[in-house]
């Protein structure tokens, strides 16, 4: 396999400034005619040979303008078809057998259930036909398709509907044309027998959008919510960024058979039927939360990505950053914005933070790949995000927007790039974001370790700020990064007390600007040491350390204003907890942990989601980035004492609030009700966890009594967590009886098995030989192998042949679905951070992989590199 690098970029020599596709549906295979009406770029002199990406295409005919090819005018092999046009502007036809129905990778055209469906980006286009499959090839779209009329109702591509009609032997056509260029990675195509829900929206400028969601018939009652979703998506960009739909028509269609959760094709989104279909008796609020998030991100894309797309897949992080920044603003402005941000730094810190310690760390714009399906990582995505922010928290709301108006209006309609974004945003701020734009190349989290000093007689607090970051590859040493520490001093009450010091500091968005490796900042006019409240809302996405003494973390976890930092520095003490008795198991609880829980659960002035999210014990994904060594059974034990701790000196209280915050009434999916519902199931779990009978016998009743999923969760899971393996057993038996034909629940069902404590490799081996189970199904092998793999407890501190298996069971995939298959060899690439017991067989597995004939060039980038 190839590698790819950023520095070898070069504008296309030839560009498709019109596509015409015919693609007609047979029961074995598909014919796709296309018609690609070619110039060559004014700048290139000479006629280079026209070289087209083509993955697994049956040749009928290759055509110039008028001349039928022979086989000796043109050459098809390395999955590139070569002819010489020899003219400035030209006629490229090609017609080829492609077979949808045995394509199990589930890129290019294939075959979900009962329908046919496409998925380009990234390179997925050259799978249909051959194409410069490249962002910034950018083409206008008509596309007619053809199929069973019978089979196949309903015919759908990007764009408007032009023409549709009849055809011999019960077929039938429909035409559509998309007039807005785009890449051929954001082209799709739909075939099937789906029943249609549809709305309206009427944009900010009166236009009316039709608005239509598509699924297959057992999938079709669950479509309100993302209809919904939609809808407020779509008012909400014109709001937040003045920027308006352009089509009369928006389309999503859902898909049991898919990658990821969604893709933005222009005017036709195709998902994850997991990722837009709702219910509240099939669907949790994490669910809820999810598909709305999901919603709006492919929506926003229509201009972040769509509008204004990317020069090329380095540019990735253009449109996916941006466009997660987005969708978090919109869940934040929706709901709760300190909620939102907890969880998202929660998951920045569980799977970005272990991105950049390991061994397939990469910048934000990485700057070379083999296989770009594995780059779309939370590196990418979510540090992306963070890296937005960023600019945000430095320029301020007003500037920001105005630097994306700027963007949207200077690069409509264009491939765009990184600088290009950041270009805009100096532009209308006169800000220098030179040395800011390290964060683009530069990988790794930046450690900032802050130290303290007070000089009573003069009045002055001093805090040196020293960055650094390790190495990660190719990279040995990282120069500073630019990091913006929005902040506050605060007194021992916890009030905010005016700053005026000499370093780089705004007031008016309280940002204090590190530059350099080390900064000395001087705070004066203070009567008495206070308390820094630093990185406000996670205001840049590094790790800090800072010694505090036990009352200023104490003031920080119960009196911070900023909720966030509140939330983290109760986190912290946690956090320390469970290290020393990771160190000796045998180690006093210190009353802290009494005193802060007490105070959390009394404070009326914490929403419940917030509280719920402060008292939980940070996640195991989230505790092993600041292990090392990581002791799997070790950190296991830890945790699980100081949860019990916990749970058994406040029991009296839960039984209290499980009781308290029940209720009857109908479910509701908003910020409160959601909120009540999170905090109650964490009063279950620590309640389940004290031990009491009471406890076990109320979660099996809450589960048995409900009637939305959100309540049969927190029943059920609680139960599951306990050591009652006979009452779980009992229970996961009736959840399947009662649900076995709701793909979404059948899905739930299947992780929540794999995310039992005692859950081994016969386990695994029985529910993936069970009915429900499907290997080539992406959600089903997520549901049973992500779970478990992601369940610390069973995987990490159980059998150490659970990395065997995982092994063997990426190396099967590999030969099904190499993009899912590359996912799970993650696993295992933190083997060095474990301790020999694990460590060692992590390795070995990694070999074990590395060594298999005939491996995916997704599986084999990822697996090498964890082993170099
Ligand atoms: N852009 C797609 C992801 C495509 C993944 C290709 N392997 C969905 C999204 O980010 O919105
Ligand atoms: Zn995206």
């Amino acid at each position: 396999a190839r590698t790819i690098r950023l520095k070898d970029y070069k504008k296309p020599d030839y560009t498709i400034k019109k596509t015409d596709l015919t693609i007609q549906i047979f029961e074995n295979y598909t014919q796709v005619e296309s018609t690609l009406h070619m110039h060559k770029n004014p700048e290139v002199v000479g006629f280079p040979v026209l070289q087209l990406n083509g993955i697994d295409q049956q040749i009928q005919q290759i055509q110039l303008d008028e001349l039928v090819l022979t086989e000796s005018d043109y050459q098809y092999e390395d999955e590139l078809l070569t002819v010489q046009p020899g003219k400035d502007e030209f006629v490229f036809k090609s017609i080829t057998h492609i077979k949808p129905n045995e394509n199990t990778s589930l890129e290019g055209l294939y075959q979900s259930g009962t329908m046919i469906c496409s998925q380009c980006e990234a390179e997925g286009f050259r799978k249909i036909t051959f194409y410069l499959d490249r962002p910034d090839v950018m083409s206008v779209f008509t596309t007619r398709i053809e199929a069973d009329a019978k089979q196949y109702p309903i015919l759908l591509s990007n764009g408007n509907p032009v023409e549709q009609g009849e055809l011999a032997g019960g077929r039938h056509f429909a035409t559509w044309h998309d007039p807005f260029p785009k890449p051929s990675y954001l082209f799709a195509a739909v075939a099937g027998d789906l029943v249609r829900h549809d709305d309206v929206f009427v944009t900010q400028s009166g236009r009316e959008v039709s608005l239509r969601i598509f699924a297959e018939a057992h999938n079709a009652h669950k479509t309100d919510f993302a209809l919904d979703s939609l809808k407020r998506s779509m008012a909400w960009d014109e709001k937040r960024y003045g920027r308006e739909y352009d089509l009369d028509i928006f389309m999503i269609v859902a898909s049991d058979f898919f990658n990821m959760g969604a893709m933005e094709n222009k005017g036709l989104n195709i998902f994850n039927s997991a990722a837009v279909l709702a219910s509240p008796e099939t669907s949790s609020d994490d669910r809820f939360d999810r598909i709305e998030a999901i919603v709006a991100h492919e929506y926003f894309h229509n201009w972040s990505g769509n509008r204004v797309t990317c020069r090329d897949w380095f540019q990735l992080t253009l449109k996916e950053g941006l466009t997660v920044y987005r969708d978090s603003q919109f869940t934040a402005d929706t709901h709760n914005a300190t909620v939102k941000r907890i969880s998202d730094v929660d998951m920045l810190k569980a799977a970005q933070f272990s991105e950049d310690a390991g061994p397939n760390a990469h910048p934000i714009q990485p700057q070379e790949y083999v296989e770009i399906n594995n780059f779309y990582t939370a590196t990418v995505y979510e540090k992306g995000a963070e890296v937005i922010g960023m600019i945000h928290t430095i320029l301020g709301e007003a500037l920001f927007r105005q630097g994306t108006d700027l963007y949207f209006e200077t690069f409509d309609g264009q491939a765009a790039t990184t600088d290009d974004f950041i270009g805009c945003m100096e532009k209308v701020s006169g800000h220098d974001f030179t040395q800011f734009k390290r964060w683009y190349v530069q990988a790794g989290t930046p450690n900032v370790a802050v130290e303290e000093s007070f000089d009573a007689n003069a009045g002055q607090y001093k805090l040196t700020f020293t960055q650094s970051c390790r190495p990660t590859p190719n990279q040995p040493e990282k120069r500073p990064f630019v990091i913006p520490v929005k902040m506050a001093l605060l007194s021992e009450q916890g009030k905010e007390l005016p700053i005026s010091c000499d370093g780089d500091f705004n007031s008016d968005t309280s940002v204090l600007l590190l530059k350099e490796a080390t900064t000395v900042v001087t705070f004066s006019g203070l009567n008495a040491k206070p308390v820094a409240s630093l990185f406000r809302d996670f205001s840049a996405p590094v790790t800090v350390d800072m010694a505090l003494s036990d009352q200023d973390q104490m003031t920080l976890a119960t009196k911070d204003s900023n909720a966030f930092n509140r939330t983290n520095a109760l986190q912290s003490v946690f956090v320390e907890v469970i290290r020393k008795l990771n160190a000796d198991i045998d180690s006093a609880i210190p009353e802290s942990v009494d005193e802060l829980i007490k105070a959390t659960l009394g404070d009326g002035s914490l929403v419940d989601a917030v509280k719920a999210q402060m008292i939980t014990l940070p996640s195991f994904a989230v505790l092993r980035t600041m292990f090392s060594p990581i002791n799997a059974q070790a950190l296991a034990f830890a945790r699980e004492k100081l949860k019990r701790h916990i749970a058994v000196t406040f029991a009296e209280q839960w039984q209290q609030l499980a009781n308290s915050l029940a209720s009857a009434q109908p479910y509701e999916f908003n910020a409160a009700e959601a909120g009540r519902r999170a905090l109650h199931g964490t009063a279950i779990s620590y309640w389940v966890s004290s031990g009491q009978v009471e406890a076990i016998n109320f979660a099996e009743a809450l589960y048995r009594a409900a009637e939305n999923q959100s309540d049969r969760l927190n029943g059920l899971q609680a139960v599951l967590s306990s050591d009652d393996q006979e009452r779980s057993e009992k229970l996961l038996t009736h959840y399947y009886r009662q649900w076995k034909d709701d793909t979404q629940m059948v899905e739930t069902w299947l992780a929540l098995n794999a995310g039992q404590k005692s859950f081994d490799v016969a386990q695994a081996n029985a529910l993936m030989a069970h009915e429900a189970f499907d290997l080539t199904n992406p959600n089903k092998v997520r549901s049973v192998l992500g779970a478990f793999a992601s369940n610390f407890e069973a995987f990490h501190a159980g059998e150490v042949g659970n990395y065997q298996f995982i092994a063997e069971q990426i190396v099967k995939l590999d030969q099904v679905n190499p993009q899912v298959a590359a996912r799970f060899t993650k696993v295992l690439e933190s083997w060095r951070v474990f301790t020999e017991d694990r460590g060692v067989p992590m390795k070995q597995a990694l070999e074990m992989i590395v060594s298999t004939d005939g491996l995916s060039p997704d599986v084999s980038e990822l697996a090498m590199n964890a082993l170099k």
